[in-house]
């Protein structure tokens, strides 16, 4: 057996408080009388963990045993939040868990309170990659997850003034329960040096890289439970030290800066989240923390294959390696150079295994964000991959010439090397080129991947680009963050709900029910008081219940359009000020999100919904009428709060430009109502609640690439548009910022001169939508049927049936039976 001492069973009550409280006294050497929340916490987290870890050696044992394939999910960012909700809730312990603390004096939520969030990613692809490993868990799939252990993940963000401060984050500052050190699994990654070419096979050189530098990559597993504990999987983060962390003798000398500078070089390596990449030394850092982690990734997998005694050639069969974006793409020049160099398989054959294993998912087409490295770079740091590059390009430019591709245009279109701004290595392609599988993460997505960027290597391959439209986990955004609607849904559709998220169509006979209604309004009033005392305990500023709350949280960014949203604040405030009693529906408009630092126009947005917020809750003509709050700090728990007091759910990037968008599909599960453009999984989530139960607008994403195509005049839409001019007026003119009336002139100018958003274009459209969705909230039966609709049209964006697909069509892969 796996775990040869099998843990006494928790029967009772008692037993489980006396688990906790062994775990408080032992392991962490605490009195109960003066325990603190935290302490509480860690010896819950610690009692829950020796269960989980008992299911994950289980796990692993069965799945060596039945000589099951792996899937190695390869992420530099996982978005994970709090375990211990999560664990519970697929322990199915929630309940004996509040009664045993309960007994030992402590208090449920004050505890779960005191865990911090693990933020190991800046948004949507972090949290993507933290719903994949729970679902592969639930579904049974064997999974590792690998990824970087950062000291400090995403900065808090306070806001000083209206103005974002990133300040650091400390998650491990007080240890981390949840994680087990593995030191047998650490391995040494190299760095620079030079190239000894030591032979010649298949016509593809035999090297040895002698690197200059070496980092030791540590080994931390976290384990992952599936939902009723059918199964569970590993995270293995690796963070980074020196291989000899003190100098002694420098030391002794008295230099104790210089005894440790190579340990400080080295760690810098996993110690913050996404380094600011606007230097050259910031670059650097993200490229070595790129190969760093992936290299360490590779390290393990194939030590793994080798010592369950299978051959190097059954690695395909053995092993499923998901590249989640261009991050870990340097692994496939990894694959070549650990298979070619150091276990002496023929190039060819090497090449057949590498595209076995690897599949790549693209996860934006915005093309700041398709990573490239300069080619000097490379060289430096990693020469041997540089030329396995090389080879690799020659192989794949030969190949598209035989097929036809042979013009100079083609050719350096399909180049893994950019020459256009000096000589860049182009990651996505090199990703594309060694994998078996890519794929978009929504139907628009993947078509604009097929017709925009990687549309001369579709033409190349055509079966190689797949669609998988993403998912969340029903487990954390709906029971863990909505208890209330969970236990509802239990009520009306029984327990299948839980296992089945197609279960939840059945809702759609009920749509009209009057009880039903009645019962989630309840619901979703509880949830709202909830986040209003929250609103009041942080902001001070009082919020009703009953009004409307129009909710936008999400990363800061120009395309996802923030500003749109505000400025169409400014116009209704105007709008209501000029005729307070024209009926207005009470509203709050909710932001929250995380600008990058060095996003200067982002934070200005930021400042900008902060000081139109000060102004306008302080308006004594419109205070009951409209409210505007910018939440600091938005995080995963933070987002388990404000999601599930949402009625509407503000989705309105520039057609083309949001990838798939995934809190979309949390707020649409949760019965809020959606305004949004035809952009990324909006279009999808429309088709699966009914066109008649989300509020569309805006221009398409065909009609937004004719605008940008036909050059592009905002100032005919101000000019067309009396609210939109007034609403720009007011910001331009100091009304938000007195005495300073050009603290906004980068967005006013912005807007009035090139607007690549197309925020002008699409505000009119935009404020119509706005007047449906306050005319269908005062039809209160109608409103009420549109929830339920959005709610029971939700099954399909469960992340188990996006884990089901990649499985299927990327993975090859099946659930362990038991
Ligand atoms: O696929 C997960 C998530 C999508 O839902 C978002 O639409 C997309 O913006 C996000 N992409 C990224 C990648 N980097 N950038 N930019 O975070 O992925």
């Amino acid at each position: 057996p796996a775990v040869p001492l099998a843990l006494a069973p928790i029967r009772s009550v008692a037993d489980w408080r006396d688990a906790i409280l062994a775990k408080l006294v032992y392991a962490l050497g605490r009195d109960q009388r003066t325990a603190s929340d935290r302490d509480w916490f860690e010896a819950l987290a610690l009692a829950l963990r020796d269960r989980v870890v008992a299911h994950a050696l289980d796990s692993d044992d069965l799945t060596r045993v039945a000589g099951h394939k792996r899937v190695y999910y390869l992420s530099l960012e996982f978005l994970v939040g709090r375990l211990l909700v999560d664990t519970l809730t697929n322990l199915d312990m929630t309940g004996l868990t509040r009664a045993a603390l309960g007994e030992l004096g402590a208090d449920f939520e004050r505890v779960r309170a005191a865990e911090p969030d693990a933020a190991l990613g800046n948004g949507g692809l972090g949290r993507l990659a933290a719903c994949f490993m729970e679902s592969a868990a639930s579904l049974a799939i064997p999974t590792c997850g690998y990824g970087i252990r950062y000291e400090n993940g995403l900065f808090r963000q306070e806001i000083r003034n209206g103005v974002q401060v990133e300040l650091p984050e400390d998650w491990l500052a007080a240890g981390n329960p949840w994680e087990i050190r593995r030191p047998e699994r650490d391995c040494d990654i190299g760095f620079g040096g030079h190239v000894e070419q030591v032979g010649d096979d298949d016509g593809a050189t035999r090297c040895v890289w002698h690197p200059a530098e070496l980092v030791r990559a540590v080994a931390h597993d976290t384990p992952v439970i599936g939902w009723r504990a059918r199964h569970a999987n590993r995270l293995r983060l690796w963070s980074a030290r020196a291989v000899a962390p003190l100098r002694l003798d420098a030391f002794n000398a008295g230099d104790y800066l210089g005894a440790v500078a190579d340990d400080v070089r080295a760690r810098s390596v996993s110690r913050v989240l996404y380094p600011s990449d606007t230097t050259p030394a910031g670059q650097e850092l993200r490229l070595r923390q790129e190969y760093f982690f992936s290299a360490a990734s590779l390290h393990d997998i194939l030590r793994r294959h080798l010592a369950e005694g299978y051959d190097l050639s059954r690695l395909p069969d053995m092993a499923a390696i998901q590249l989640n974006d261009t991050h870990p793409a340097i692994a496939i020049a990894e694959m070549m150079r650990l298979l070619v160099d150091r276990h002496g398989t023929a190039w060819n054959e090497a090449w057949r295994i590498t595209c076995g294993c690897f599949s790549y998912t693209n996860h934006t087409l915005l093309p700041e964000a398709l990573e490239t490295w300069p080619v000097a770079l490379m060289e430096r740091l990693l020469p041997r991959h540089m030329q396995i590059i090389y080879r690799l390009n020659a192989d794949h430019l030969e190949a598209a010439r035989a097929k036809g591709a042979a013009s100079d245009s083609l050719q350096a279109s399909l180049s893994m090397i950019d020459e256009t701004q000096g000589r860049r290595v182009r990651m996505g392609t090199l990703a594309f080129v060694g994998s078996h599988r890519v794929n978009g993460v929504s139907a628009l997505h993947t078509g604009l991947m097929r017709e925009t960027v990687f549309h001369d290597l579709h033409v190349l391959h055509p079966d190689r680009i797949t669609n998988v439209t993403n998912g969340i986990t029903f487990r954390r955004w709906l029971f863990e963050a909505n208890p209330r609607l969970t236990g509802l849904l239990v009520d009306v559709l029984g327990d299948a709900v839980l296992d089945d998220p197609s279960v939840l169509a059945g809702l759609r006979g009920l749509a009209g029910d009057p009880g039903l209604r009645a019962r989630l309004i309840a619901c979703r009033r509880a949830n709202k008081v909830a986040l209003s005392n929250l609103v009041g305990e942080q902001l001070g500023i009082g919020l009703d219940p009953d009004a409307l709350f129009d909710v936008h949280v999400k990363r800061l960014h120009e395309y996802k359009r923030q500003l749109l949203n505000i400025l169409e604040a400014v116009s209704l405030w105007q709008a209501i000020r000029a005729r307070p009693a024209a009926g207005w529906v009470p509203r709050v408009k909710i932001f929250a999100g995380k600008a990058a630092a060095s996003y200067a126009q982002a934070r200005l947005i930021i400042r900008l919904i902060n000081d139109v917020a000060s102004v306008i809750n302080n308006d004594p003509v419109t205070s009951d009428l409209l409210k505007v709050v910018f939440l600091p700090n938005f995080n995963v728990s933070l987002a388990e709060i404000i999601i599930p007091a949402a009625d509407l759910s503000e989705q309105i990037s520039t057609a083309g430009m949001e990838a798939s968008g995934t809190g979309n599909m949390k707020f649409a599960l949760n019965g809020a109502l959606t305004i949004g453009t035809l952009d990324g999984a909006n279009i999808e989530i429309r088709d699966h609640v009914g066109a008649d139960n989300i509020f569309i607008f805006g221009l398409t994403a065909a009609e937004v690439a004719v605008r940008r195509l036909d050059g592009w005049h905002p100032e005919c839409s101000i000019v067309a548009s009396p609210a939109l001019a007034g609403a720009i007026e007011a910001i331009g003119r100091g009304t938000f910022s007195p005495g300073e009336d050009t603290r906004f002139a980068p967005i006013v100018d912005e807007l009035r001169r090139t607007d690549r958003f197309l925020v002008t274009a699409d505000f009119d459209s935009y404020a119509e939508a706005q007047r449906r969705v306050a005319a269908l909230w005062r039809d209160r039966d109608a409103w009420w049927r549109a929830a339920v609709l959005n709610t029971a049209g939700m099954g399909p964006f469960s992340s188990d049936r996006a884990i089901g697909e990649y499985a299927e069509k990327i993975w090859h892969v099946t659930g362990l039976e038991r």
